[in-house]
């Protein structure tokens, strides 16, 4: 029969999109169940068009489970994703807390789906939104090129962090917009008052800062991109540079890339490169007035692709700006392809 599957973290920004992936991709899976915390158990969702309740987070929940999709807290994942494993299930994971561990691969299908067959610990990490809006298409140009150096800056939505950062912004915007804030030094910060989970206000501003401190001034977000994407790559080498900032943006990370190659590029192979990827969709006409915004990206599936340029001083380097939905392809949809890639296996279609 068909597998199993449990989406834990049902009830949460990312699980809410998962149920909607849920209901729109080709259904492979048996029984759904849908797993949350105590508080939010005995509410029922909707996917695929049927009302399931949701059932508390417990070591039986995960009877007769063959694939759990994690979307909670590393600290949560930390401890739930092991005692899935133990009782069967393959868990995909989308916490931080396992990303790192040597003996759990770090997959996006389009770039190294074969990695996901590997998993000393029953567990496979869905990487961090930030890298996952770039990846897919670096992924395509390093197979090319061969990529040696990213300095990334990213443009990143408030639901990165959660309903938290979406209801933050959004009482925010209610108390400028009409206003002639945005003209003397702290107008705005005053005005928005509590500044919900991030260190400046969100509204009429861009903050340079997301996730937590790390050591030499760094942030886990800066960090998570330059370990993620060395993994993901198979590049345990590769300088990577990033700068995270946030952005009054509901949904939708954007990121310039500066990368370069170990050859010679031009604009016209990469753009070829690029509009064939699985995954990615080319939107580069500047003269008329395209290219990606989180605006028009939003709610779709695919990487988008943009302003493509060859360094003026570096014939191996390309710049380059993307978009992707932090919460579909940056979250719940590579978990939602990493579960099918393991349901192919389970059922000998792959
Ligand atoms: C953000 N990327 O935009 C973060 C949220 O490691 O999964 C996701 C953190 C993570 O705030």
């Amino acid at each position: 029969g068909k597998p199993t599957l449990a989406v834990v973290g049902a009830t949460g920004a990312v699980g809410t999109v998962m149920l909607g992936i849920l209901s729109e991709r080709a259904d492979v899976w048996g029984e759904i169940r849908l797993i949350a915390s105590p508080r939010s158990a005995g509410r029922k969702l909707t996917v695929r068009g049927e009302q399931v309740e949701v059932v508390a987070l417990s070591e039986e929940a995960f009877e007769g489970v063959d694939v759990a999709m994690f979307d909670v807290p590393d600290e949560v994942s930390a401890q739930w994703a092991p005692i899935a494993a133990s009782k069967g299930a393959v868990a995909v994971d989308n916490s931080g807390a396992f990303r790192m561990d040597p003996n759990v691969p770090l997959v996006v299908p389009e770039v190294n789906a074969h990695a996901a067959r590997v998993r000393p610990r029953g567990i496979i990490s869905n990487p961090n939104c930030t890298t996952l809006s770039m990846i897919v298409a670096m992924g395509a140009l390093h197979a090319e090129f061969g990529l040696s150096e990213l300095i990334v800056s990213s443009y990143q939505a408030v639901s990165g962090a959660g309903k938290e950062g979406v209801d933050t912004l959004r009482e925010q915007l209610v108390k400028v917009a009409g206003t002639e804030l945005g003209t003397q030094p702290g107008d705005v910060r005053r005005a928005v008052g509590d500044t919900g989970p991030f260190p400046g206000p969100m509204a009429l501003n861009v903050v340079p800062f997301a996730g937590s401190l790390k050591e030499d001034g760094w942030t886990s977000e800066e960090l998570k991109v330059r370990n993620e994407s060395r993994k993901i790559l198979g590049l345990p080498g590769l300088r990577v540079t990033a700068t995270c900032v946030r952005v009054p943006v509901i949904t939708t990370h954007s990121l310039t890339v500066h990368a370069r190659f170990e050859n010679e590029v031009t604009v016209a192979a990469a753009h070829e490169i690029l509009a064939s990827a699985p995954g990615v969709v080319l939107c580069d006409n500047p003269a008329k007035g395209e290219f990606p915004t989180p605006a028009d990206v939003v709610g779709t599936d695919p990487t988008w692709v943009g302003r493509v340029r060859r360094s003026m001083d570096d014939p191996n380097a390309l710049e380059l700006f993307v978009c992707g939905d932090n919460l579909r392809k940056g979250a719940a949809l590579n978990t939602a392809q990493i579960a099918e890639v393991v349901a192919a296996e389970l059922t000998g279609v792959a």
